[in-house]
């Protein structure tokens, strides 16, 4: 019998489909498209297998679909601008491109034994000149369009990466690349106006029903909606106003005193004289404290007091205006009206410093006393001290008293979002170089469409100091004006690599063409992406940035979609001896080591088999072992059958006793199964499962049956079928054992198999006897028996007849199919 050499097929038949070219599409088809894709990996290093699992879960997609009927596009690419490679041109004086193209190399090898179904032909890598072209282009547009602009501000800045990070990249105050503390620098920076679409990006969830809740929840939280009202509070003994942002308008005649954000020009303007001093001291202690936490609600309430009154508007009271640390700069007005009642930082400052609480609504379950409060109460109840509110919900007070202060010119409803505009700019050289100059006469001068790319220059000194190259680097930043041929300086900095990945799944479309970044009619042909997959860790950043990349393009015409993604999946990680895998860890499992030792069909099998895809699995050495070994059986199983079913047909299967109808029933029943696990949402762990199944029942007939017995035509469809199901787990075994049948087709074009109902059918049911209420034996029957064939073999059952002889039956009961009830005197 034929060996399971996974070694020998596997490179066999990968070369077949890429000498068939099998797996490339074609630009229209009469069947329907589909367009499924994975997130590009970073080209940072050799994949493992928790990298792996995202193309595994991918290409079995992308193999199902096209067994569906559909011209499936699966491509594949590499997010190749950032910063590792520029560490690593740093440390080991690798130029960034050597070292990326070396890693781009290997990871194309790894998938490529993988067996995973790209279309190898639709390329890309976002350093290159012919895509960085375009993501130039990209900007060059958003520029006419008024969404690209420089401003200076403080900025988030990562002390070891030596750049500039957007607000998205920094995740506890940290880098989200290396995890140092980031600091805060003024500096003059690129930015994406993203809060122009924050209201269409926030509504636009809702449309997305194939996306996790997660996933939106946190797109969600991260835009950051609040409704409620600007008010504007005199300052007492000078000619101006502080403006502040509330959610409560309700509270309004319950605040005893103002706060400001440390970093906030007012603080300079309000503060009295003999207060400077102390202020100064002041304001750089807070400077020392980190932004993130300082903000947070645990964080020790720090304040100081200005010297200063502000008037409240609808008392007319005097109140205290301080500066806090509690306040951010950046959001809202920079400015707050404190209600200590009702917003427990408040209530700290207020205990703090001893400042008045005003009760202004009230439990109406159990009325508070203000003398005894122990914490804010925030929730809602009914108005009290507020004028003419009094009595009323506060509820309904938010809306009264935003109208009412809109009446008396005091305040106006307003909305607030959390998301800032995206920081773009990158003080690093392996990126796109932003496509700007500086000329004297005209200004800041975006480059025309004929004049790009503004290439990156190879030959340039990579200086540990980390500063970019490109700054210093006199003959790329020395050129002329494109408008007017005066001299100019280019712009130094490159682009965040998020730029590059926000419109990739538009370049695979027309990976090619050369004087466009994409045609608008294919793009809407294959757009949007019917599947994406890819990790969670991306819910904001990569998923938010392409969702409004493809909105800009939407508005200005070069596409009729205006979302990216119909369907998306987030899987889960992989980890090994309890962590994620990681280098640093020493945990990683390679891809190219379990293929070396069981093949790529068991490593794919088994990343699918471990767990639900979208859980986070512990990868098991046992486990992989285990898949190994069912492969193995039903590989055992097939060819033990194989050279007598060779020349059989499948067309009349005739089956002549139980274990025959048994086992048809299981392979209709597993197909059944395979493939409503498939398609009702990626459940592959059952599915394969199911596969199990069938080949234990595969092993039980082969076991109960003699040669001479054996029905070739079933056991003929049987193979045929499973080899169908098992092909987008285990392709290779599928696609060998398609060929030993004698199948001069390739079974990646094959039909997915669809299963007949018919066989479905169980022809024999148990019924349950019982004789006076007590069980007293079972029977099997036809299901179409009627009622008195079912009747003659019970009282014909041994067991049965010793109960009911030489008694009176009195009543026989009988449910079909189930219980015969018989009751007896
Ligand atoms: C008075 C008030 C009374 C507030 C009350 C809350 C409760 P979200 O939901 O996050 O939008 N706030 C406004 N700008 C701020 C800033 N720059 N830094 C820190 N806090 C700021 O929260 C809005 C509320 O957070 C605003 O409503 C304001 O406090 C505070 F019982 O105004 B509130
Ligand atoms: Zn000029």
């Amino acid at each position: 019998m034929k060996e399971y050499i996974p070694g020998q097929i596997e490179k066999k038949w990968q070369k077949v489909w890429e000498e068939e070219k099998v797996f490339e599409t074609p630009q229209y088809s009469e069947k329907p498209k589909f367009y499924d894709l994975v997130m590009f990996p970073y080209p940072s290093g050799t994949l493992h297998v928790g990298h792996v699992k995202n193309y595994v879960i991918g290409d079995i997609v992308a193999r199902y679909k096209r067994m569906k009927g559909f011209n499936v596009l699966h491509p594949f690419g590499y997010d190749a601008f950032g910063l590792p490679a520029e560490n690593a041109a740093i440390k080991n004086k690798i130029h960034p491109e050597v070292w990326t193209f070396k890693n781009i190399e290997t990871i194309r090898n790894q998938i490529k034994k993988i067996g995973i179904s790209y279309d190898w032909k639709r390329e890309i890598a976002t350093c290159t000149e012919d895509y960085y072209k375009w993501t130039q282009w990209l900007f060059v547009k958003m520029y006419e369009k008024g969404l690209a602009y420089k401003k200076k501000a403080a900025v988030n800045w990562c002390p070891s990466c030596q750049t500039v990070l957007a607000n998205e990249q920094v995740v506890d105050g940290k880098c989200e690349r290396c995890g140092t503390e980031v600091t805060l620098k003024h500096l003059e920076q690129w930015y994406f106006k993203i809060t122009d679409y924050a209201e269409r990006l926030l509504n636009d969830l809702e449309r997305l029903e194939g996306w996790p809740e997660n996933v939106k929840t946190m797109q969600k939280n991260w835009i950051g909606k609040s409704t409620g009202a600007e008010i504007d509070f005199k300052v007492d003994g000078l000619d101006m106003s502080i403006r502040v942002f509330t959610t409560r308008p309700d509270t309004i005649w319950g605040v005893t005193f103002m706060a400001i954000a440390p970093e906030s020009p007012l603080v300079e303007t309000l503060v009295t004289e003999d207060k400077k001093e102390e202020l100064e001291e002041f304001l750089k202690k807070v400077s020392l404290e980190d932004r993130f936490k300082r903000t947070s609600l645990e964080a020790e309430k720090e304040g100081f007091f200005l010297g200063r009154y502000a008037i409240n508007p609808v008392t007319g009271e005097k109140i205290p205006i301080y500066v806090a640390n509690y306040i951010l700069y950046e959001y809202g007005t920079g400015a707050i009206m404190a209600v200590p009642a009702h917003d427990q930082r408040d209530f700290d400052f207020a205990k703090k410093y001893n400042i008045p609480i005003r009760l202004v609504i009230d439990n109406p379950e159990s009325p508070i006393d203000v003398e005894k409060m122990e914490k804010a109460y925030e929730d809602e109840g009914i108005m009290v001290n507020s004028g003419p509110f009094n009595g009323i919900s506060s509820k309904e007070a938010i809306e009264k008293i935003i109208d009412y202060l809109e009446e008396k010119n005091i305040g106006k409803r307003s909305v607030q979002y959390k998301l800032r505009d995206w920081l773009i700019s990158r003080q690093r050289y392996w990126g796109a170089p932003i496509p700007v100059v500086y000329c004297e006469k005209c200004g800041t001068v975006a480059v025309p469409e004929e004049q790009l790319p503004v290439k990156l220059p190879k030959d340039v000194e990579f200086l540990p100091t980390g500063q970019s190259p490109l700054s210093l680097d006199e003959q790329f930043l020395n050129t002329t004006c494109p408008k007017c041929g005066g001299p100019a300086r280019r712009e130094a900095d490159t682009m965040d690599t998020f730029v590059d990945s926000s419109w990739y799944y538009l370049r695979y479309v027309n990976p090619n063409l050369e004087d466009k970044p994409f045609e608008s009619k294919d793009v809407n042909y294959w757009l949007p992406v019917d599947q994406y997959i890819g990790g969670v860790e991306h819910a904001v950043l990569h998923l938010l940035y392409s969702r409004f990349i493809t909105k800009v393009l939407h508005d200005m015409g070069y596409v009729d979609f205006d979302e990216p993604f119909t369907n998306l999946f987030t899987q889960g990680m992989i980890y090994k001896d309890g962590w994620k895998m990681s280098k640093s860890k020493g945990n990683v499992v390679s891809p190219d080591d379990m293929i070396e030792k069981y093949g790529a069909d068991t490593l794919r099998t088994y990343i699918l088999f471990m767990a639900p895809p979208e859980k986070d699995a512990e990868w098991s050495d046992a486990g992989i072992e285990g898949v190994h070994r069912f492969l193995k059986r039903l590989w055992n199983n097939i060819y033990s059958v194989l050279e007598k079913i060779k020349n059989v047909s499948a067309e009349k299967i005739e089956l002549k006793n139980k274990l025959e109808k048994d086992l048809r029933r299981k392979l209709h029943q597993s197909i059944k199964k395979i493939t409503e696990d498939i398609e009702g949402g990626f459940k592959f762990n059952t599915a394969i499962a199911g596969l199990m199944e069938l080949n234990n029942s595969f092993s039980d007939y082969l076991n109960k049956t003699e040669e001479k017995d054996l029905n070739l035509p079933l056991l003929r469809e049987l193979v045929e079928k499973l080899a169908l199901i098992l092909s987008p787990f285990a392709p290779h075994m599928a696609e060998e054992i398609w060929h030993d049948l004698g199948n001069d087709t390739l079974i990646v074009n094959e039909e997915w198999p669809k299963y007949d109902e018919k066989a479905l059918e169980v022809d024999e049911v148990t019924v349950i006897i019982q004789i006076n209420g007590k069980v007293r034996g079972k029977i099997n029957v036809d299901v179409n028996a009627d009622e008195e064939t079912v009747k003659k073999i019970a009282f014909e059952e041994p067991k049965v007849s010793s109960y009911i002889e030489g008694k009176e039956i009195v009543k026989v009961i009988y449910v079909k199919n189930k219980l015969l009830n018989i009751v007896v005197k």
